[in-house]
């Protein structure tokens, strides 16, 4: 076991929790206090003014430290507004739908729109003066060492050098005007917009351009949508080295408006009030289409979208008035369509961590009266 650094022992289990989605879609910018989290150790409390970040690796021709303040006051302070959202938002649907699968039952939750502000990593791996022949071949691996996790001594995971060098990459030092919050990675976190969450690596120490992937426990053994023959652990064994690693969210939509289960009153038009949010594939946004059903895909109707060009990476606050009949057991489907083309499969397949599931946005056994 790693040495137990500035480990918040009160805290015995990691801290994992997701906010109503009918509270969360309250507002574009979600605040810190309302978003999810999710930790795979114990939460560590560092001090800005003893944090180092260190880069070095292959190519790194001037590997160096640098401190908060150095991140601050060396380069320009780069914003960006964008999701983050955890491959297992929606695991609850693909094990309710389809079948069991192994992980915490993330509801629609487990994704925030926020803005982040800090130095380009492009800056901070020039100033490093990063030189390599084969720029493609090359990952960005990012560390946290301070605490260790449920399945490795620390928390790592990297991304291709190429992706890291989009301009809208950063290491945040504020989230949505504020320093981060401790629980969001304070003193400073990767934010690699258009990625699932478990490469945007908080409390981040060490930054490494090398020819490997990271050897993280959650690079290699997790965090991959497994083909269906793997059924359990055992059988699993045999395609992590095989599957790739998580990389690009995927397009996705979920009704928070009405919930599983209500009662709903059709109004004087015979239509109902769905809400919900939408978020785009990698790197493929902004939004621009989301249709919703109530009558199990027979016909649809295209939502409003909110703040449909605050961002590329943002998501889209949606709100749709749909026709649905009186009655019982009645459901509700969203489908988003990004600029990139890409639209909602009506379900996607099941793998055993439950990951990546983006079918249809749903809400069920609904009561229409
Ligand atoms: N150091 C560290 N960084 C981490 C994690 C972690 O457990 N430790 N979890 C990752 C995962 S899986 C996700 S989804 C996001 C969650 O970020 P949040 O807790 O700010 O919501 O952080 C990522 N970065
Ligand atoms: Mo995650």
């Amino acid at each position: 076991m790693a040495e137990l650094k500035n480990v918040e022992f009160s805290v015995q289990h990691p801290l994992n929790r997701e906010p109503p989605a009918e509270t969360l879609i309250s507002s574009f910018i979600t605040p810190s206090d309302l978003a999810y989290d999710r930790n795979h150790g114990p939460i560590p409390y560092l001090s800005a003014s003893s944090h180092y970040v260190h880069i070095d690796g292959d190519g790194v021709r001037n590997p160096i430290s640098l401190s908060i303040q150095e991140l601050q006051t060396y380069f320009e302070q780069h914003e960006v507004i964008c999701a983050l959202q955890c491959a297992g938002n929606r695991r609850h649907t693909m094990r309710t739908l389809l079948k069991e699968v192994q992980g915490i039952d993330w509801k629609d939750a487990a994704v925030m729109n926020c803005q982040w502000k800090g130095p380009r990593l492009c800056d901070v791996l020039h100033r490093a003066r990063v030189v390599v022949r084969e720029r493609e071949k090359y990952h960005v691996a990012f560390a946290c060492e301070q605490v260790p996790c449920q399945d490795d001594e620390w928390y790592g995971g990297s991304v291709k050098l190429i992706r890291c060098l989009d301009s809208d990459v950063i290491l945040a030092l504020e989230m949505n005007h504020h320093p981060l919050p401790i629980n969001k990675g304070y003193p400073v976190r990767v934010v690699i917009p258009g990625v699932v969450g478990a490469r945007w690596v908080k409390w981040l120490d060490r930054i490494t351009v090398q020819k490997e992937e990271s050897p993280n426990f959650y690079q290699q053994r997790d965090y991959k949508i497994l083909p269906p023959e793997a059924t359990d652990a055992a059988k699993a064994a045999e395609f992590w080295d095989k599957t790739p690693a998580m990389m690009e969210t995927l397009i996705n939509s979920i009704v928070a408006v009405p919930q599983d289960g209500q009662t709903i009153h059709l109004d004087e038009d015979g239509l109902v009030e769905v809400k919900g949010y939408a978020v785009p594939q990698g790197y493929c946004g902004p939004i621009v289409r989301v249709e919703v059903s109530g009558d199990g895909g027979r016909t649809w109707t295209d939502a409003w979208l909110e703040n449909r060009r605050a961002s590329k990476w943002a998501w889209v606050l949606w709100t749709a008035r749909v026709p649905m009949s009186r009655g019982t057991q009645k459901q509700i489907f969203s489908r988003a369509t990004d600029y990139g083309g890409n639209t909602q499969p009506e379900t996607s397949q099941w793998n055993l961590r439950g990951v990546g599931y983006n079918g249809y946005g749903l809400a069920k056994n609904l009561t229409i009266i």
